[in-house]
This record gives structure tokens, sequence and C-alpha cells, in this order.
């Protein structure tokens, strides 16, 4: 590292790119864009209406995950997505879009809370001040944002419209034979006239109004539910099951968490579970992202089976009716209601003594198994390797078509929440059976003839065979037999056998469960919901939003003695009589109501802020259709719409992206939206990984400080280790976007973070390697302005061929790149030609210099700005066309191609390597020389081997 890259004082470099140039340049056209507003994109109509013959290009919507402005601001693995659209969008720009591309921020959440907790400090306040913070962070960076369109999740304007859509979502309900999503308002009609039946078979008439709220409840897409929650006294908060440790107590704090019914607002996502899988196909996301969102929805064919228990029937889902007859034993979910119903005195004569785990009798065995249950979060009762415990009910079940009797378990593998939560089980065939089957000495049936070469006696097996690919055994029952059908077929002959004598029907269940979508937080959206005096919910009207926050003085929940189980959340908005309980006339006189006290999950404005960027300040609908229709609406290749690129971590996979587009969906079936899709095209971007240092302790200590000597690290003297990690506060190495700002400019970061490695890999930070980028902009400064004088070098002369042949190459190469977001190979190309033309010594052609000058824009916008406006320009780089290569200087070799005729050569032409049979043929029979050896004859065949031979038969 000969080079410094603090600016020089001698006169002879007071024009050379250096940093303090590279600041004073960033800053400039910075201010001269916001000015001008050389980024806003106009809408065809509203209050960002503009110049139609931009409105008339094609349009891009380009966009990235919005950041949560966190107090510690940004580092520089935050902005490699940003540079990524910007650097996208700008190349769109340039090749005849419209473009949109903006960025608000995601501000509702707990940081913001508990730093309100620890401080006092507002939530609103801190996180204002962290947007106002960030903001300064990515202007420096040089993001081409529509300013105009930004604004953040907290905004009272914004959240109106959050607070409408949870509105037009509590109002409606899925209908199932239409396939969609209808106002409620249509569901009590059809129960007024009877051309729906009320379940129970009530007449409508005859229902209160606390009844028929009842009733509606079961179907709104917003409902609300008594489901058993995590419930923490101690920390005065539900918890989610990943914040409960195996032993069932907090992550935080380590307090005792119980099993609570709680009344929570859930969504009704599971309605659209069919909808969401079908319509991946047509998106173009990462395969990889797909098959999470697929896996998650869990769709999985199977039956439902009755098992008969005495009067009861148990009924069970199972994705292998085709082993029936394999099933040895049953199992229920610890929690599943019919297992009071049937449980006997005493244990049956003969119980096996491992069946009891010790008890005296089921009762008592059954309680103490449940206790040990409740505690476990649904993940660690199915982790794979974990022993498999479980007890005996004391009864047997009649498997229905062996007619063998079966024992009766609760085991905490199997979970309520899943398909019926009963099994029936087939140890022989399924790995988790077949460790239940050893641990509790059960029998296993072979129904499946293994195809690995192992024999039918699962005695002798070390693990179940649970393969599809084989024939089926040992299952013939009266009137029916499998034997030898296989698993496809015989799957599909038992169900119709079952269904034939209604104890049994082909079903699909779903793993994916409803949303949970209530939080006992202060800083998140409250509820547009009011209870009367009867504690029937109601929903506000329109007008009434924004129900802005209240102020409160304790921003936390009320916390109880650990142990107290009968304790009951108090929200910190609860705690707001004055706010909580208001009089108000619904439309049917003014009368008292009690607030929900409860907030909206903060996934909730991410759900939507796609549409707002649209129509920012629309102050009567969420966005104007024809401007929806215009960014968003179903067009060709996506037909059901949506943004044009997403950019984002793949850590989102489930969560936000299946949420944004279960709203997105219920909005599209109301006729809100064109679009039943909110991102077309998604893209995951790598992480950056930062190196990380510690110490002979173990700890980690400033990267910043390290020093290497021959391949070993030191710090203050000590040699520390290098490992390779996430950047961030807590390995101490996090590099701040403003210091490289700082050192070289934000054009460099921008190059350096693109030219890293491809977008979609992760790559490692090295502080080191960024002056490499700066050199390539020092190098492209020098080969168009005079370092000593300030002067443009450039002359009004023809370029030699082989400059134009590396030029139009790197447009060529360059531009694809760009386009195909494969920004690491595009610095590469235009990095190699400006090397050929600074090698080649002479002062750079005009339209040369013009060009490399454009081509570089997209990645480095302010210097390209600057050397555009030094080279004689008066509009922005901006919005100039890309440089289109001439395909005649993009082949840079030619290959020589004989054309025979009879044989014989007649003809060689000097082609392009790439030419087609096509051309190539064309060229052959139109030569001169061809023709005159073809005299007039009649051609009979023409034999073509691009590029090098030709072949004519006459
Ligand atoms: C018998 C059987 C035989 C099964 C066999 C599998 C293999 P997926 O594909 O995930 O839907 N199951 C059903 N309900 C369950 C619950 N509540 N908790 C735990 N396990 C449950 O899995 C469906 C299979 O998981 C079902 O098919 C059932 O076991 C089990 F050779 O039934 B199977």
């Amino acid at each position: 590292m000969s080079e410094t890259n603090t600016p020089a004082p001698e006169a002879a470099e007071a024009h050379r790119y250096t940093a303090a140039m590279a600041a004073d340049i960033e800053a400039r056209w910075q201010d001269v864009w916001d000015a001008q507003g050389t980024y806003e994109a106009p809408n065809p109509t509203g209050d960002l209406a503009g110049d139609p013959a931009v409105v008339a290009r094609p349009k891009k919507f380009i966009m990235d995950m919005f950041p949560y402005p966190s107090g510690a601001g940004l580092h520089v693995g935050h902005p490699l997505g940003y540079i990524a659209t910007d650097v996208y969008a700008r190349h769109q720009r340039m090749t005849g879009h419209n473009v949109l591309h903006t960025l608000g921020f995601d501000a509702f959440g707990l940081p913001a809370e508990q730093y309100a907790v620890q401080t006092g400090t507002h939530p609103r306040v801190s996180t204002e001040a962290n947007i106002e913070n960030m903001k300064i962070q990515l202007r420096r960076l040089g993001l081409g944002h529509d300013k105009r369109r930004s604004f953040a999740t907290i905004d009272p304007d914004y959240y109106k419209w959050t607070q409408w859509i949870f509105l037009q979502i509590y109002n409606s309900w899925y209908d199932a034979d239409a396939k969609k999503a209808r106002p409620i308002a249509d569901l009590v009609a059809a129960f007024e006239d009877g051309s729906r039946e009320v379940p129970g078979g009530r007449a409508w008439a005859g229902l209160t109004a606390a009844e028929r709220a009842d009733v509606l409840n079961g179907f709104r897409l917003a409902y609300s539910s008594d489901a058993p929650v995590n419930w923490c006294p101690g920390l005065g908060t539900v918890l989610a099951n990943e914040e409960v440790t195996a032993d069932g107590r907090s992550e935080r704090g380590n307090f005792p968490v119980f099993k609570s019914k709680l009344s929570q607002w859930n969504m009704r996502i599971t309605a659209y579970a069919d909808r969401l899988l079908d319509d991946l196909d047509a998106l173009d996301w990462p395969e990889a992202i797909k098959l999470q969102q697929r896996n998650w929805i869990g769709r999985s064919e199977g039956a439902r089976v009755d098992f008969a228990l005495g009067d009861e029937a148990i009924t069970v889902f199972t994705t292998r009716p085709d082993t029936l007859f394999g099933a040895t034993y049953m199992v229920l979910a610890p929690e599943h209601p019919l297992v009071e119903k049937f449980i006997p005195a005493a244990w049956p004569e003969g119980t096996h003594d491992v069946w009891t785990g010790g008890h005296a009798t089921p009762a008592e065995a059954v309680t103490a198994y449940r206790k040990q249950a409740a505690s476990k979060s649904d993940v660690e009762r199915q982790a794979e390797a974990k022993d498999k415990t479980g007890v005996f009910t004391g009864e047997y079940a009649i498997n229905p078509v062996s007619g063998d009797k079966v024992p009766v378990f609760i085991a905490d593998y199997v979970l309520m929440g899943y398909g019926t939560g009963a099994i029936m089980a087939v140890p022989a065939h399924d790995s988790r059976d077949f460790e239940f089957a050893r641990a509790f000495e059960l029998p296993m049936r072979c129904v499946v003839q293994p195809s690995d070469g192992r024999g039918t006696d699962p005695a002798e097996w070390d693990d179940a065979f649970a393969s599809y690919d084989a024939k089926l055994v040992n299952s013939t029952g009266e009137g029916i037999t499998l034997d030898g059908l296989g698993v496809v077929e015989a799957k599909a002959a038992i169900t119709e056998w079952l269904a034939g004598r209604g104890i049994g029907e082909g079903t699909v269940n779903f793993r994916l469960r409803d949303w949970l979508f209530s939080r006992q937080r202060y800083w998140g959206e409250p509820f547009p919901i009011v209870y009367d005096e009867d504690g029937v919910a109601h929903s506000l009207p329109e007008s009434m939003l924004p129900l802005e926050l209240p102020e409160v003085e304790d921003y936390s929940p009320r916390t109880f003695e650990p142990d107290d189980a009968d304790s009951q959340p108090e929200t910190p908005l609860s705690r707001k009589a004055d706010w909580v309980n208001v009089e108000l006339d619904l439309g049917d006189g003014v009368k008292s109501y009690r607030r929900e006290t409860n907030t909206m999950p903060n996934w909730a404005g991410s759900c939507w802020y796609e549409l707002r960027y649209l129509d920012p300040n629309n102050a009567s609908a969420l966005v104007d259709p024809e401007i929806e229709q215009y960014w968003m609406g179903p067009r060709e290749g996506a037909p059901h719409g949506g943004v044009d690129l997403y950019v984002g971590g793949a850590e989102h996979a489930v969560l936000h992206l299946l949420y944004a587009r279960f709203w997105s969906k219920v909005l599209f079936d109301l006729g809100h939206v064109s679009s039943a899709e909110p991102f077309h095209k998604l893209f995951n971007q790598g992480m950056i990984q930062a190196y990380a240092y510690t110490d002979e302790r173990g700890v980690y200590v400033p990267a910043a400080e390290v020093e290497e000597r021959d391949g070993a690290y030191f710090y203050e003297g000590k040699q520390v280790k290098r490992e390779h990690g996430k950047m961030g506060k807590s390995l101490k190495n996090a590099v701040t976007p403003d210091e490289i700002c700082e050192e070289y400019g934000a054009d460099t970061l921008r190059l350096y973070e693109m030219a890293m490695g491809p977008l979609d890999v992760s790559r490692p930070w090295d502080t080191r390697a960024v002056v490499g980028q700066y050199r390539l902009l020092q190098r492209l400064w020098r080969n168009i302005v005079d370092e000593e004088t300030g002067a443009v070098t450039v002359v009004d002369a023809e370029p030699a061929e082989d400059t134009l042949r590396a030029l139009h190459k790197a447009i060529d190469g360059a531009g694809a790149d760009l386009a195909g977001l494969r920004f690491n190979t595009a610095i590469a190309k235009i990095t190699e030609l400006n090397n050929t033309l600074t090698k080649a010594g002479r002062p750079l052609e005009r339209s040369v210099a013009e060009r490399l000058v454009l081509l570089v824009a997209p990645l480095a916008p302010h210097i390209a700005e600057e050397l555009w406006h030094r080279l004689g320009h008066s509009e922005s780089v901006v919005h100039q066309d890309f440089p289109v290569a001439d395909p005649a200087y993009v082949v840079d070799e030619t290959v020589t191609c004989v054309v025979q005729v009879k044989g014989k050569v007649k003809a060689r032409l000097e082609v392009p390597p790439t030419i087609t049979d096509a051309d190539l043929e064309q060229l052959a029979v139109t030569d001169a020389g061809v023709v005159a050896a073809l005299g007039g004859a009649e051609i009979r065949k023409v034999i073509v081997r691009a590029p090098k031979l030709v072949n004519i038969v006459i």
C-alpha cells in the first residue's frame, strides 16, 4: 500500500481525484439531485402525476426490504442490497423505463419500546431520531430514491390505512365455494334469507346480538380466540414458543411460563393456504424460498380414518393410509379432549410395566404426563433426536381393517394443533413410531416390502422402512387386499374402501396455522376495535381512523409474582383509563365502550407498504386504483402482478413474505387492488461478513485495531485469533459506511460492495481491499481530466478500431450484466476497458470518454455526473440513454468458413464465430464466387455447419 488516500497538498495534484475531491463532488451533486427532484417518478394521475411521455414508458417498480431504524445506525453490511437496487434502478432508468425506487422505515417494534422502558424517552422520539440519522447515512450513499414517497410505518397517516386494512379483513369472510374473501355483510344476508345455514342449525332471527357476533367471529378473516398461549407472569407478557426454554421457563429472566387461555386476535391465513401455495408457481423467486414457503404451508394429502373405541371414534390423520394394516397402536396428543372420556379407573389385566410410567392408575399417569408435556414447546416436542416419551391410557381401540385391538397412548410427539391431534402408529414404516415402539416394546408389522434388501421382520431392523417406492404385503383383510399394489394405488384403494364404509375419507391437511395477531405491547398500531357492555366487539368506522396511540407514563406491561399462574396480562394501554373507556356513537346512539388494548404485531406495517409508496399522500384511499394498476397490475410474465424487483435477506422467507402475500390476496379479493401478489420478482442478497478477533480469553477485541504480521494477527502487541462472523457490535467488527465515505467517498464504497462477489453470495468485508476500487476511479478521472490543470483532455477525433472493439465489448457485456444483477462482472468489464484505455497512453476521443462515463454512471453516479458535466453537458447523466453496443465491434475474431459446391471449395468467408446457420447459409448462397460456381443450377440441398462449413448440393 504505497499510495496514500489523503489529499496531497501539492499544487500538482490540485485536480486529482482524492477523498476530499470525492466528498466535494458527492455533496454537491446530492444537493442538486434533491433540488431538481432528479429521482422523482411520475404517476399517471394524482398529486404525483408528471410528464406523460415518461409515464408512457415501460415501468419498473424496484424495492428493498425497508429497514428498522435501529439506534446503532447502519454498518456496511446494511446497504449492500440498497446499493444493488440503486445500481439496477439507474440502469433501468437509462434504458428507457419509468423507475420507481424509494425507501421507507419499518418503525414500530420492540427495541424502541425497551429503550423507552429503560430511559423514559418516548419511543416516537427515539425512533424519529434514529430515522433522521439513518436518512443522513443513506443520503451520503447517493441512492436515487424518490423522497416524496418515503414514510415510516409509525406515521399516523400511514397506520390509519394499516388499521383500515385490518377492518377490511375483519369485515370479511372466506367463501370456500367462490374461493375468495367476501364482505361479511354478504354472509349476514345469506343467514338472514336462509340461503346459507347458520352453524348449529339455528335461525338467525332468533339469535341475540352476542350470539350473532359469536357466529360471525367463526367466519371473520380477523377473529378473536382463546387459544392457549405462553403466559409469563414474571415478565408480564406472553411469549413466543421460541422464547421458552426446555424446562418451561422464560429465556429472558428464567421465570416460570404457564399455558394460559387469553383472548387474542388471529388472522385466518389458513383459508388462503391453497392459493398461497398455487400462486407461488408464477412468481420469479429463488427456488429455496419457494420451497421454504411450501414446507411452511405444508400441504399433505392423506386420509382421515376412524378407529372405534367403545362408542367413541378416534379420528386420525395419516398421509399413509396404505399402511393401515401395519397400525399396531395409536397415539393421541396429551391435550386431546377425548382422553378424559375413556380412561378406565384401573390398568387393564396384563398391562406392560413400561407402559404405565410407574403410576398406580391411568388417571394419575395421564395427569402427570400432561403436566410434563405442557412445559415443552412444539419444536422441542417434535425434535428428531429426542427420546420418545409417553404413557398408556389404559384403553384399546380397534384397527378398522385388521380388526386387531391396538393400545392407545398419549405422547408429546403428537401435536394437538396438527391434523386431528391423533395418529395411527405404524412403527415398521414411520421412524418416530419405530423409536416409540422400541422404547415401549410394542408390536411392529411390516406391510410394505422393503426394497433395500432387508427382510420383513421389523424386529431385525435398525430403523423404519419409509420408502414410497415398494409394494404392499401382509395387507389382506375382510373384503379387501392391498397386497402387491404400489403405495400410490394402495392409498387410493384403501381410501375408497374406508369411504364406502363411512369410516374414513381422503383429505388435505395443512401445516400452516392461523396467525396470532395481538401483542401486549405499547409501540404498535392500536386495534380499531371497541367492546360494548356485553363484551361484543365492534369495529370503528373509517371516519374515526387513525386511532392514535395515546401518551402513557409507563411503556412496560405489568409484571406479577413469577408463580402467579392465575394473573392476567395488563397491557400498557389498558392503564390509560380515559383512553380505554369511551363514549361513542357507532350509528345507534352514544354508548359506552372499552377499547381493545393489545396492539398489532410489528409485521403489520410491512404487509402492504409497497402499495403506499405508489400514492403516499392519498387521503381518501390506500392507493388510487389507476396508480396501483399502473405500477403493480398483472402483465405479461407476471399474471398476478407485483413489484418488479424486491431485494432483501433470505431470513424473511416465511414470516413477512407470507403475511404480505396474504394481505395482498384479501385486498385483491375485495377489489381494492388489481395485483394478487405483492412481489413478482424476489432476490436474496448475500450477507457481508467480517473477520472478528478474539484474545486468549476468547473475548472479542476491536477488529479495526488488529494488525497483521506475516499471516498472524496482533492486538496491543499480543497475538489474537481470527474468525469469520456476522458484522456487528457484539463481535466488535462493525465498519460504518460513514468511515468508508470519509476515507474514499461513496462512489468507492458503492463499487467495492458491488465488486465483492455475486450479489447472492455472502462475502467477507476487507477494509484494506476498498482502495482497489478507489484506484479505478482515480484512473477513470485521469483518463478525462488533467490532474495538474483540471482541464478536460478529450479530443474530437475518430477512435481507432481497437479502441472501438474494447469499448463496444464492454458496453455489451456490462449492459447485460447490469440488467442481470451481475454487478461484480459488470465492474470487471468496465475496469478492463478503463485499463485498456489507460495503457493506450493517448488522450481519449470524446465519444469514447462519454460512453465510458455513461457505463460507470449506474455504479458510481457522483463521479459520472461530475465528468458528464465537465464534458460539456448541462443535463443530468441520470436520464441519459445507456450506450448501445455495435455488434460489428463486439465479436473480436472472425472465423473462416469454407463454402463447397459439389464438394469443391468455391469461397472462403470471414464470419463471426456466433453466426447462426440461417445467416451463414444466406451469406454463402449470395456470395459472388458461389453464385458464379452455381451457374444458375437449382440448389437441391444446403448443409450448414456454422461457423466453418457450408456444403451446397446441386
Ligand atoms: C401413519 C403413518 C405411516 C404416517 C407411515 C407416516 C408414515 P405430514 O406429512 O407432515 O403431514 N401425524 C399426523 N398428525 C400428527 C400430529 N398431530 N402430530 C404428530 N404427527 C402427526 O405428516 C403426516 C403424518 O404425521 C401422518 O401420517 C401421521 O403419521 C403423523 F408409514 O400416519 B402418519
